[in-house]
Formats: C-alpha cells, sequence, structure tokens
C-alpha cells in the first residue's frame, strides 16, 4: 500500500491588483492568463487574506464574489460610502500531482525482521545506514511483504506507523497472532530535487 505525506498543497500568493480603479480583482481567469502553469485547472479551496496578513472579516468590505471556480474581487462601488476596497492576495489548493508531477522512487529498503518486538523500517535508521539514498521530504512510502510483494494495506496487520515522513513500524503485540510479516518499504520522493 502507499501512503501519502501531503494530499494537496497551495500554491504561493497572488497579488495582482490593488484597489485603486475600480477595486481589487483577483480572478482567476486574468491569474491563469498572468502566471501560466502556476496554478491548477481546478483548485480544491481558495484562501483570501489581505496583503498585510489579516482576515476577510477584519476589514469589513462587502465581498462581490469569492470562490474556487472564479476567485475573489471586491468592488470599492460595493463598499459604503467614503470607503474602498482593502488590497487582498488569494492562495489556491491544488492536488499533490500538480505541486509534484514526478514522483521518484527509492530502492526497496529492508533492514529489520519482525523477530522481537516486531519489523522497524523507520526513516530516520534507513537514513542513517543509507546516507544521501532518500530525499529530505518523502511524499509517498510504499509497504509491502518482503516475501510476496503483497501491499501491507491488504495484509490485515495493523501498523504503528506507517508515514512518509516517519516510516513503517509493525509491531507483533497489535498482530492477532502476535507475528508482524517481514516488509520492506521503499520512499517516493520528488525528482527534482
Ligand atoms: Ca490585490
Ligand atoms: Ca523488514
Amino acid at each position: 500500500g502507499r501512503q501519502l505525506a501531503l494530499p494537496q498543497c497551495w500554491t504561493k500568493w497572488f497579488n495582482r491588483d490593488d484597489p485603486s480603479g475600480s477595486g481589487d480583482w483577483e480572478t482567476l481567469d486574468l491569474l491563469y492568463h498572468e502566471n501560466p502553469g502556476m496554478i491548477c485547472n481546478r483548485p480544491l479551496r481558495m484562501q483570501v487574506r489581505t496583503t498585510s496578513g489579516h482576515s476577510v472579516s477584519s476589514t469589513g468590505n462587502v465581498i462581490t464574489m469569492t470562490d474556487t471556480r472564479n476567485g475573489f474581487v471586491c468592488k470599492n462601488s460595493d463598499q459604503q460610502p467614503g470607503s474602498e476596497c482593502a488590497n487582498y492576495e488569494v492562495r489556491f489548493l491544488c492536488p499533490q500531482e500538480f505541486c509534484h508531477p514526478k514522483v521518484c522512487w527509492t530502492r526497496w529498503f529492508d533492514q529489520d525482521s519482525p523477530s522481537g518486538i516486531g519489523d522497524f523500517e523507520l526513516l530516520c535508521d534507513l537514513r542513517a545506514e543509507n546516507p544521501g539514498q532518500i530525499c529530505e521530504s518523502p511524499l509517498y512510502i510504499e509497504v509491502v511483504t518482503k516475501h510476496n510483494h503483497m501491499p501491507a494495506d491488504f495484509t490485515g496487520q495493523s501498523f504503528h506507523i506507517y508515514s512518509p515522513t516517519e516510516g513503517f513500524v509493525c509491531r507483533n503485540r497489535d498482530q492477532k497472532n502476535r507475528r508482524c510479516y517481514n516488509y520492506k518499504v521503499r520512499y517516493g520522493c520528488p525528482c527534482d530535487v
């Protein structure tokens, strides 16, 4: 089975306009046009804050539009007489594949066996024994049984640790028959690192 570190990721903050003129227009069509390739096609969420880092509600502005399909607009003409929009910035939550389009897998590691208290394949130990072979921030971990390559998720065993950032631990005492299989692990890293 594969465990994912970060199912999604945020883009950087975008601030393409300011409220001089008709208002603050941070619309997706203009952001796409001006930042090709930097925002996914169907953002999962959008966050908006003022450029000084305050929440939208703190400004008292009437917001004309705010949604993940169209982006954000605050029109000065929608505000109380004499007041205008704050300057806002926006960012978008995108699927992980967008942020790291290519995943490069390490080789398989198997440094422990389940004799003793269990099968310990911790990332820090694997790093210590295999310097330079595992990237700084793995995105995925894949764990299978050593002998027949069965994905860990399908073995019916329960795992104490199973995470791209920590590694894998199967404790014998957590199993019905008091014995873990022997597992091997590999890590999925961004190819560009
Ligand atoms: Ca702005
Ligand atoms: Ca093992």
